[in-house]
């Protein structure tokens, strides 16, 4: 390939990511189309960190991974597992084709260090997500009580 053409190709994808216009035509290799919900942050006991929960839905044909989120409430959030009662931060997060990518209490979490402020329970924190293919998803996240617990 010659560096022109390659420069062609990597333009071609270029564009790709920014324009979601690429989506349209139902191509053949298929393509992530992801959608956030359930999303909240419990009111943390403490002012210096707090956790976030949500779920990533990927209707598309194609997988694609959590690769960061960033927030005005932290610059430093994480993205972490558990095993057990340990928990680990991880470099990124699969959301699987045709599947989700589930964030929940006493699993796979958000979480947030150095917080600018200690959340209250009724404010809205944005959290934008960033991933390896999709353009990124900015979402409002309602903040909850220590004791909410989804669909109870
Ligand atoms: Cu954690």
């Amino acid at each position: 390939m010659t560096a022109a053409r390659a420069t062609a190709a990597a333009l071609a994808l270029g564009a790709c990511a920014v324009l979601s216009a690429c989506g349209g035509d139902g191509g053949g290799a298929g393509r992530p189309e992801l959608s956030v919900s359930g999303a909240y942050i419990p009111q943390p006991p403490m002012a210096d960190m707090a956790a976030g929960y949500l779920t990533v839905r990927n209707t598309g044909r194609a997988a694609d991974t959590l690769t960061a989120v960033t927030s005005p409430l932290s610059r430093d959030v994480t993205l972490h597992t558990t095993t057990g009662t340990r928990m680990r931060q991880v470099g990124s997060l699969p959301v699987p084709a045709d599947g989700e990518l589930r964030l929940a209490g006493g699993g796979s979490h958000l979480m947030f260090a150095g917080l600018a402020h200690r959340p209250e329970v009724g404010e809205k924190i944005r959290l934008t997500l960033r991933f390896a293919v999709s353009a990124p998803l900015t979402v409002t996240v309602p903040v909850q009580p220590l004791t909410y617990r989804p669909g109870g």
